[in-house]
């Protein structure tokens, strides 16, 4: 960018600004990439429009929005279909295919009226198209390879022109070898805001798409094949702890806009709040017809917006609600071994293979557990919270909620500092006797197996 307008720069003193311009206007529009901090996944600032319909800008969690070129009244941005490399999370790295190098591209941001043309140019080593999901346009606009354009070959590049005619919540992703494109991180997220900003105001708008890899653990490339059983269960192509916490000043109205470009529903929780669904993929849900909920499914090709008063602060959990969603990679054939015994089988086993260690026989927790992982692996169950393990991944991440902070501060406040008195604590006074089920007696008054933790024997200690 800085190299091109240098070049312009140095050229007016030849040929005159007016020449310069137009011949730079005819060409194709750049196509922006992110920031280095950004592209490392970063949380871009949102994207305050320079030109057009005045609008309050998204922020894409672990992402950014597209800048636009305005020429003649039309927006145009310029999408390049490429391999990218992603981070996942901290220690990993995905080869991934996406947009302007980074999976999920970047967001596209319109107000409704606005004449939009997209350049697409495909740098993927076979055909593709974009889908624009959920915009009402002319038919011949709709990006399905055969059915209303050709796909776009490799090193050629199609333009999209449309009017945004709805303000509302949409996708874009390819309608070309779909199960290999969108199972490589080919999506992004389109908003169209209202041409009056005052409709549908909010004072923090967060979007993302929720994606879904199957990378063997040890490997960079997902397996395209994989029809439901995947192992990374992303949020804008990151996985807990790689995804930034949402950040909102108490007491403000909150909007998070959430897509699902998988192969199975999420119902996405949100804690300490009550939020209404305020707009679908069909467009905004009318005050009177909203219900209070605490999750919402998002189902396969939907989108979601939820709205709420950010009015309870602290640091409240957010996911989606399937418990292996907020995993991270790991094998599933695992039989459920709690309350076995298997203290005489375990010293066996490890005669034979040395280091071998008992899994499971009080639960699955793993928070504690130091396991050799492969390379470019992430541990299944992670991140440390200010009490100690989370024992999350995958769909997970915060909403962080603070008082006075800047209307325009996006940054990590870190932990919330619980008031005197607020927090779950051991207790070792008098108990009140419990409740017992009929007929079933106390879980003490049975035989019961001596507890002892186990280690491997080569770990000697
Ligand atoms: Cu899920």
């Amino acid at each position: 960018m800085t190299t091109r307008r240098a070049f312009l720069g140095g050229a007016t003193t030849l040929v005159g600004a007016a020449a310069v311009t137009r011949a730079a206007a005819a060409g194709l529009p750049e196509a922006p990439y992110a920031s280095p901090s950004e592209a490392a996944g970063a949380t871009a600032a949102p994207l305050a429009p320079p030109n057009g319909r005045p609008y309050h800008p998204v922020v894409t969690l672990n992402g950014w929005s597209l800048p636009w070129r305005m020429k003649d009244g039309v927006k145009e941005f310029h999408l390049v279909a490429e391999p990218v490399v992603r981070e996942l999370a901290p220690g990993m790295q995905a080869n991934l295919w996406g947009y302007n190098g980074q999976s999920p591209g970047p967001t596209i941001e319109v107000v409704e009226g606005d004449r939009v043309r997209i350049f697409v140019t495909n740098k993927l080593p076979e055909h593709t198209s974009v889908h624009w999901h959920g915009q009402i346009l002319p038919c011949g606009m709709d990006g399905v390879t055969g059915l209303t354009q050709p796909g776009i070959a490799p090193g050629k590049t199609f333009v999209y022109e449309f009017v945004a005619r709805h303000a509302g919540t949409f996708m874009y992703h390819p309608h070309a070898d779909e199960m290999q494109q969108m199972a490589m991180g080919m999506m992004g997220f389109w908003v169209t805001h209202p041409k009056d900003p005052r409709q549908h105001a909010v004072e923090r708008d967060y979007v993302m798409l929720l994606g879904a890899y199957d990378i063997e653990p040890g490997s960079y490339t997902p397996r395209t094949n994989t029809m439901l059983d995947f192992n990374l269960w992303t949020l804008n192509s990151r996985v807990f702890p790689g995804v930034d916490p949402m950040v909102a000043r108490l007491g403000d109205r909150v909007r998070i806009r959430v897509g699902n470009l998988t192969m199975t529903n999420h119902p996405i929780h949100l804690h300490g709040h009550r939020f209404e669904v305020s707009c679908t993929d069909g467009g905004w849900v009318r005050p009177e017809a909203r219900w209070p909920e605490v999750s919402v499914d998002v189902a396969v090709g939907q989108m979601r917006a939820i709205e709420f008063v950010a009015d309870n602060p602290g640091d409240w959990a957010f996911h989606c609600h399937k418990s292996h969603h907020t995993m991270n990679a790991m094998g599933h054939a695992v039989p459920n071994l709690t309350g076995v015994d298997h203290r005489g089988v375990a010293e066996k086993i490890n005669d034979l293979i040395p280091g071998y260690m008992v899994m499971g026989d009080k639960g699955g927790s793993m928070g504690g557990m130091q396991m050799p992982l492969p390379a470019n692996t992430l541990p299944m169950m992670t991140g440390r919270g200010p009490f100690g393990n989370l024992e999350m991944g995958g769909m997970f991440t915060m909403l962080k909620i603070r008082e006075g902070l800047g209307r325009n501060d996006y940054r990590d406040p870190g932990w919330y500092r619980h008031p005197a008195g607020t927090v779950a604590r051991e207790w070792t006074g008098e108990l009140p006797a419990p409740a017992q089920a009929p007929g079933v007696p106390a879980a003490d008054a049975q035989p019961a197996a001596p507890a002892s933790a186990r280690k491997p024997r080569s770990h000697g200690h």
